[in-house]
């Protein structure tokens, strides 16, 4: 049986609410050794000086399904909010973590109308995200020289009208590194992990260069030139996550829990 939310009475419930409020939080993701769909949040978790730590599953794919079950969907990541009260409050879904994140940490703009444009564009980029799992996805199964044309097509296609898009709305908002505004926000920092993954494709370069999209390339640049992203592109965690499970494993960072089989977390 999957991870539930029993029903509470108003008072724990608030208990609960006052641990998700708690500006002291502290927090610990579950999630594989891997950057994916993490990047995002454990970003936002290094920029706000939060203090957070990796955990990871046992032994995921084992047949009794413990470590699955810890979690409310079978699926990872799931952020763990710890108050200060003594609560822990289990957050799934990477949009909703996210969107948890960027309203604690301040990534949503500065009034209502930055923080509605942010998640308009935050939305489009995990619905992109979306389409180049699915894209890539479907290739897997592919003999070597189909699957190199359907990743052509895919950048071609899905990938091109994606960058002359966004291209279009980071020209709007001054190439300056950002789509709203002069602040780091949840929409940059989806847009930077997409092309964080897209920069696996062999001929990205062709689409997405200083020439031709000097909005998406001024996002990048300046997300990689912050002092708290350098600060955290130089942890042991951080060089210990690798870009996809189909790379080699990496010795993890020390000092990181795990899952004890049983469905227990150890924070
Ligand atoms: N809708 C979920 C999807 C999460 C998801 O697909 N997670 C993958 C890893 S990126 C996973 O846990 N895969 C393991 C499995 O399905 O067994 C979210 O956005 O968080």
């Amino acid at each position: 049986m999957v991870t539930t939310y029993p029903r509470l009475s108003k008072q724990a419930s608030e208990t609960k609410a006052a641990a998700l409020s708690d500006k002291d939080a502290t927090f610990s993701l579950l999630y594989f050794d891997t950057h994916g769909i993490c990047q995002p949040m454990r970003n936002m978790l290094a920029l706000s000086g939060a203090k957070w730590k990796q955990i990871y599953p046992q032994d995921w794919a084992n047949e009794d399904s413990a470590d699955k079950n810890s979690t409310p969907f079978e699926v990872m990541p799931v952020l763990y909010v710890h108050g200060t009260n003594g609560e822990t409050v289990a957050l799934s879904e990477s949009q909703v973590i996210e969107g948890y994140l960027a309203k604690k940490f301040g990534f949503l703009g500065s009034n209502e109308y930055e923080e509605q444009l942010i998640r308009v564009f935050a939305a489009n980029n995990a619905s992109f995200w979306q389409e180049i799992l699915q894209a890539m996805f479907k290739t897997l199964a592919l003999p070597e020289d189909e699957r190199t044309k359907a990743i052509k097509a895919f950048a071609d296609t899905t990938m091109t009208k994606w960058v002359k898009i966004h291209e279009q709305h980071l020209n709007a908002n001054g190439n300056n590194g950002h789509y709203v505004g002069d602040e780091l926000s949840l929409a940059d920092l989806r847009a930077e992990a997409i092309l964080g993954v897209l920069e696996r494709l062999p001929n990205l370069h062709e689409h997405v260069n200083e020439a031709k999209t000097p909005g998406l390339v001024a996002l990048k640049n300046k997300m990689l030139a912050h002092p708290k992203i350098q600060e955290w592109h130089q942890t042991e965690l951080f060089k210990s996550l690798r870009a996809s499970r189909h790379f080699p494993a990496l010795p993890r960072a020390s000092g990181t829990g795990l899952n004890d089989r049983k469905g227990n977390l150890k924070f």
